[in-house]
C-alpha cells in the first residue's frame, strides 16, 4: 500500500467523510451575507472554528478542504487551524485552484486555472499541514455544453494537477463538476458526466498518476433544475453507480460525491441508496460543502457567540451523512 493510498483510506474509511470548508471568500461573502452576516476574516474563522471543534469531527469527518485564507488562521486560544483538525483525527485539506475563468474561444464555458507556481505553493501547504488537496473543474451542460473544448482542457489541467500534487506527498481530489442547471434529462447527465471522467482518466493515466493515491470527487446523476424528467432517489442512485462504474478505473479506493445544491436531506438520501446498492468495490463517501453546513449556518447567524447550538446542528448533519456513507441512514433516524 503506498503512502498516498495510505493517506486516501484514513480520509474515506468507516464511514468518514470530507467536509468541503472550501468557500473562496466570495463565495463565503455570499453565503454570509445570506444570513445577514457581515463578511470578515474573524467572522469566517468564528464559523468555521466552531464546525472543526465539533464533536462529531472525531467519528465522521476524515478530512477538512481549507481556503488559502482559513489554512493560515489560529484559533481563539492561538491553535493553528491545521493542528485543531489534525487534533480530532481528520486530515487537513487544500483547495489549491485559483478559481474557473472564462474559457476562450468557447463561449459560456469554464476553465479552472492555478498551475502557474503550483509547485511552489503545494510545498508551503505541506509544511503548513496539508496532506490533501481540491482541484475542481466545471462544466454546464447544454445541446451544445460540455464541448471538447471544454472537456479536454480541464481534463488535461486537472491530470496536470495531480502530478504535481503527488510528487509533493499529498492526496489530489479530482472534482469534475458538472452543474445542476439546465432543463436537461437524467441521461443526458449520465452520458455527458461519463464522457467528461473518461476523459479526465485518459489525461490522468497520461500523466502516469497513482490512481490508487486520488480522491475522485464526481456529482451525482440528476435531471437538470428545470426539467420535466424528475427521477426517483432510487434512479439517481443506480444512474450514478452505472455512470462510475463505466468510467472509473478499479484502482481508485474512492468516491466523495459534491452535494451540488441538493438539499441536505436529498445529498443524504441518494448517498444512502447508492451504499444500499454499491455494485462496485468503491467507497462511496461525501465531500459536501452546502449539505453539511447549511442549517448550521443559519442557525450560527442567529447567535454568532453561541457555539452548542451550532454545533448541536453540524453535529446532527454529519452523523446523518456518515450513516448513509454506510448505507444505514432512514428518514426516521432525521428526527431522533
Ligand atoms: C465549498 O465550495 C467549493 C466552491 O468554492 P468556490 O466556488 O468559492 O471556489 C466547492 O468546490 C465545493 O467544494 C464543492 O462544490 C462541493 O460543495 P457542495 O456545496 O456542492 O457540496
Amino acid at each position: 500500500m503506498s503512502d498516498l493510498n495510505k493517506i486516501a483510506l484514513k480520509i474515506i474509511s468507516n464511514g468518514k467523510g470530507i467536509l468541503a470548508a472550501d468557500e473562496s471568500n466570495g463565495t463565503m461573502t455570499k453565503r454570509l451575507t445570506s444570513v445577514n452576516v457581515t463578511s470578515t476574516p474573524e467572522n469566517r474563522l468564528l464559523f468555521r472554528e466552531i464546525l472543526f471543534s465539533s464533536e462529531s469531527m472525531k467519528e465522521c469527518i476524515g478530512g477538512v478542504i481549507l481556503y488559502d485564507e482559513t489554512i493560515k488562521q489560529t484559533t481563539s486560544l492561538g491553535k493553528p487551524i491545521p493542528e485543531l483538525i489534525s487534533s480530532s483525527g481528520a486530515v487537513p485539506g487544500i483547495k489549491v485552484d485559483t478559481g474557473a475563468k472564462d474559457l476562450a474561444n468557447s463561449s459560456g464555458e469554464k476553465i479552472t486555472e492555478g498551475l502557474d507556481g503550483l509547485r511552489v505553493r503545494l510545498k508551503k501547504y505541506y509544511e503548513l499541514g496539508a496532506r490533501f488537496t481540491k482541484w475542481r473543474g466545471v462544466y454546464s451542460i447544454s445541446d451544445e455544453h460540455p464541448s471538447k473544448l471544454a472537456i479536454y482542457s480541464n481534463a488535461h489541467s486537472l491530470a496536470r494537477y495531480a502530478a504535481l500534487v503527488q510528487e509533493s506527498g499529498m492526496v489530489p481530489i479530482v472534482e469534475p463538476e458538472l452543474l445542476m442547471e439546465g432543463n436537461h434529462s437524467s441521461d443526458v447527465c449520465l452520458n455527458k458526466t461519463s464522457e467528461v471522467i473518461k476523459k479526465c482518466f485518459d489525461e490522468l493515466i497520461l500523466h502516469k498518476i497513482d490512481l490508487s493515491g486520488i480522491i475522485l470527487k464526481p456529482n451525482m446523476i440528476l435531471a437538470g433544475e428545470q426539467s420535466k424528467d424528475k427521477i426517483s432517489n432510487e434512479e439517481v442512485a443506480h444512474k450514478t453507480l452505472k455512470c462510475l462504474k463505466g468510467s472509473v478505473p478499479g484502482e481508485v479506493p474512492g468516491i466523495a460525491f459534491l452535494s451540488g445544491g441538493q438539499s441536505e436531506i436529498e445529498a443524504t438520501k441518494n448517498l444512502n441508496l447508492i451504499n444500499n446498492i454499491n455494485n462496485t468495490k468503491f467507497i462511496m463517501t461525501y465531500s459536501y460543502g452546502r449539505a453539511l453546513q447549511q442549517s448550521a449556518l443559519k442557525i450560527w447567524s442567529k447567535n454568532i457567540d453561541g457555539i452548542e447550538a451550532t454545533q448541536n446542528t453540524f453535529n446532527h448533519r454529519a452523523k446523518m451523512c456518515s450513516l448513509a456513507a454506510k448505507g444505514k441512514w432512514s428518514y426516521e433516524l432525521e428526527s431522533k
